[in-house]
């Protein structure tokens, strides 16, 4: 705990966030001998996962890779039963790994990081948190999320309602829906998941669609002992490809091209991916062009499409689910999601041609003036991905330069980590970091800060800053010694350039400029926020690029930072 409300508690590392990233963070800083504190919101561990409790959610990253690498023994022996965790699985994960490497005495919960200010004098961050209690750190590392503050959109009349309102990132434990007629607005991953596990209980079920969106099968199952085996006796293997690939999902990646094969043979190799499941295999691994090549994308547009048409037998609703648009938004799997429709009891009503006029006491009313009775109506609408989380908290740094101030032209971080003007602090999945399978992505990305804060903490021991390498604690702050080798009190500073900074960002256009993914309007790209300016949220070069940048910035002696 911060034991008082009005002395600073004098930590090496202050990290926000207890998720996934969170908890690596405090796992290698504590691991570096420094001394942490670590709090989130939430009540507990989890980041998205705590708060992600809707029917359905899962991830859809293959079992075996929706975890960390560091802890070897713990990947051929934690249990994991099906092809994919569910979010309770994830959360049970996640607290196991906590408690194993007793990581819990570094954390605090219910606890949320309201403003921090970067004191040159001091050199360290000066943090306040909504119980009241400050912190002083050395290092600021923000594992806020990324797919976290919840959006709402504006709807006329939305306050109105009188049924039950629902956002499924803050699902209620207690929400009863069977028998009940329930609306749901939103239809991307989050959407068709939901929507997917709760059509066989609920009384009726009408799902206002904007766009309509490919998915294809998860290939949900559960595993055979055999199948684990495999996996266990392959698992340097498996990690070794993800890091040499390009979206880290462990699917092939494939590099033929589309139209140099036969309609047959493209036939055959989409009926291939469909039928092994997993989006990031359908998009990835039968040609290696679909984000690329209109042509190529529409091949496997129709091949989608042909599949809705097969599988939904009321030819209406078959129509409003087809998607007409190019084939490049987040990959989607599902367990069934189109055959839901067959059902008499669930509905589509296509936005695109009866938009939504407002919403009334009783429920949804379209433009065509119809009035859909809802007991429930659940918002899956996403997120204000990347920057919505950086946008509530005050972080001000040098020279009273606020993070709202650095982000006015959209987000930006050198190598998804540090943003210049902000002294010690480091971001972890902020922006333009590489579009992959998020646990390994935040690996990197926490590896990679290690590495500035080991530079910093090693400059700092070496530098003609008078530090006393003794143990002698004279302010509050202890030294450190660890692997026999001493790490000081005094602070060492890294901060980004500005031309780093913008030259990172400049790259991830360019790197965009390829992909089939800038057409579409997408969280990936801010355009799912009314009024946000579109910005390249991603690295699109690849995980294995990213890490053999980054393997070059630290051989290089981290030429995009300055050091004091
Ligand atoms: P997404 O992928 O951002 O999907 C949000 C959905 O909500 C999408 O279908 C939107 O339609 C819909 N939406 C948003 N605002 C409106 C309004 N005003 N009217 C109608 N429909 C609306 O969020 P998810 O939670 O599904 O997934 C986010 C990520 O979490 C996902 O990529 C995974 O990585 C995990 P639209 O397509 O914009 O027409």
């Amino acid at each position: 705990m911060c034991e008082t409300k009005t002395e600073p508690l004098h930590v090496d590392a202050f990290v926000v966030g207890a998720g996934v990233g969170g908890i690596y963070s405090t796992y290698r800083l504590t691991r570096m001998g420094l001394s942490v504190k670590c709090v989130d919101i939430a009540s507990d561990v989890g980041g998205t996962w705590y708060w992600n409790r809707y029917p359905g959610a899962m991830s859809d990253t293959e079992s075996y890779l929706y975890r960390y690498s560091w802890d070897k023994e713990d990947l051929r022996s934690y249990p994991w039963t099906h092809h994919y965790v569910y979010q309770r699985d994830i959360l049970a994960y996640l607290r196991h790994i906590v408690a194993k490497h007793n990581l819990r005495q570094h954390m605090q919960f219910d606890t949320e990081m309201q403003t921090a200010t970067w004191d040159e004098a001091l050199r360290r961050w000066r943090i306040t948190c909504g119980t009241g209690e400050t912190v002083h750190a050395r290092y600021l590392v923000n594992s806020l999320g990324l797919l976290s503050k919840v959006h709402y959109p504006e709807i006329a009349g939305l306050a109105s309602f009188a049924g039950t309102l629902v956002h499924t990132a803050r699902w209620p434990e207690d929400l009863q829906l069977a028998g009940k007629k329930v609306g749901i607005i939103g239809n991307g991953s989050t959407g068709t998941q939901v929507m997917t596990a709760i059509a066989p209980v609920v009384g009726q079920l009408k799902s206002f669609q904007r766009h309509p969106q490919y998915s294809v099968p998860s290939g949900q199952a559960p595993v055979s002992a055999e199948y684990r085996e495999h996996i266990n006796a392959n698992y340097d293997r498996i990690w070794d490809n993800v890091w040499s690939s390009t979206v880290g999902f462990g699917v092939p990646e494939s590099q033929r091209k589309t139209m140099e094969t036969t309609p047959e043979e493209r036939q055959d190799a989409f009926q291939q991916v469909w039928d092994q499941g997993n989006g990031f295999r359908f998009m990835f691994s039968a040609f290696g062009d679909v984000t690329t090549s209109r042509d190529a994308n529409e091949e496997a547009c129709k091949f989608i499409r042909g599949k809705i048409d097969d599988i939904v037998v009321d030819p209406r609703k078959a129509a409003i689910l087809k998607p007409k648009d190019l084939y490049c938004r987040r990959p989607l799997c599902d367990s069934g999601y189109y055959h839901i429709f067959n059902q008499e009891n669930v509905d589509v009503i296509d936005l695109q041609a009866t938009p939504i006029a407002q919403i009334v006491p009783e429920g949804i009313q379209t433009a065509d003036g119809v009035t859909h009775d809802l007991d429930v109506l659940i918002f899956a609408t996403g997120f204000d991905a990347i920057e919505g989380n950086y946008m509530r908290v005050n972080i001000t740094g040098r020279n009273g330069r606020t993070i709202q101030d650095h982000w006015a032209n959209g987000p930006r971080a050198f190598g998804s980590i540090a943003c210049a003007g902000f002294p010690n602090m480091f971001v972890v999945a902020g922006p333009q970091g590489p579009f992959a399978n998020f646990p390994p992505v935040i690996e990197s990305q926490i590896n990679f800060i290690m590495q500035c804060i080991q530079y910093a903490e090693k400059d700092a021991t070496t530098g003609s800053n008078g530090v006393a390498t003794n143990g002698t604690a004279t302010n509050g702050y202890s030294t450190i010694h660890t692997n026999g080798h001493t790490l000081c009190n005094q602070p060492g500073v890294m901060e980004v350039l500005e031309e780093a900074e913008k030259g990172w960002l400049d790259l991830c256009d360019r790197l965009v400029e390829g992909s089939l993914f800038s057409t579409t309007a997408s969280w990936i790209f801010g355009r799912n926020i009314p009024g946000r300016k579109p910005t390249t949220n991603f690295y699109f070069g690849g995980l294995k690029n990213y890490l053999d940048w980054v393997k070059t910035q630290v051989s290089d002696g981290f030429p995009g930072f300055v050091r004091s």
